[in-house]
């Protein structure tokens, strides 16, 4: 509760025009409303049929955290929110159920951290395409989203 009030209290105290502001006094039925959005969304292609990783920026708009809950996608048999935990000098990646984008913020999904790995390509993906991933958060708001495929490089 301390937190929120403090985030209230600054996007008040900054800007009276800002969205977030506004968001505030929204009945909480309009909270489906798209608070969320994404940017930068693109897969890192493998070949080989290997798994893909995930990447993007999810941004809140809202003034209270969202939990992004479920991952899905009609081009992968499976899609899962893994994150990268390092163990002194070995990385591992792990298998997690939710993952926060704070309250007017943002949460990156990026190398190092989250990811989402996606396997069981249902048709064959190279880069150039784009790949439609479903990202449903706690508060009931799905974003379909297009991500851009691209190569091991990322160009
Ligand atoms: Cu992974």
């Amino acid at each position: 509760m301390t937190k929120n009030l403090k985030s209230l209290t600054v996007s008040l105290g900054c800007a009276l025009s800002t969205f977030g502001a506004l968001a505030v006094f929204a009945p909480a039925a309009n909270a489906a409303a798209g608070a969320l959005s994404t940017q930068d969304a693109w897969v890192r292609w493998l070949p080989n049929d290997l798994p893909a990783a995930g990447y993007v920026t999810l941004k809140n708009d809202g003034d209270q955290p969202v939990d992004l809950v479920s991952v899905s996608s009609d081009a992968y048999g499976m899609v899962m929110l893994h994150q990268t935990v390092s163990n002194g000098s070995t990385q591992k990646m792990v298998m997690v159920h939710k993952a926060t984008v704070p309250a007017h913020g943002t949460l990156a999904i990026a190398p190092g951290g989250y990811h989402l790995m996606l396997e069981k390509a249902k048709h064959k993906i190279a880069p150039g395409d784009t790949v439609n991933v479903k990202l449903q958060f706690s508060d009931g708001e799905t974003l379909d989203t297009p991500f851009a495929v691209k190569s091991p490089s990322g160009q």
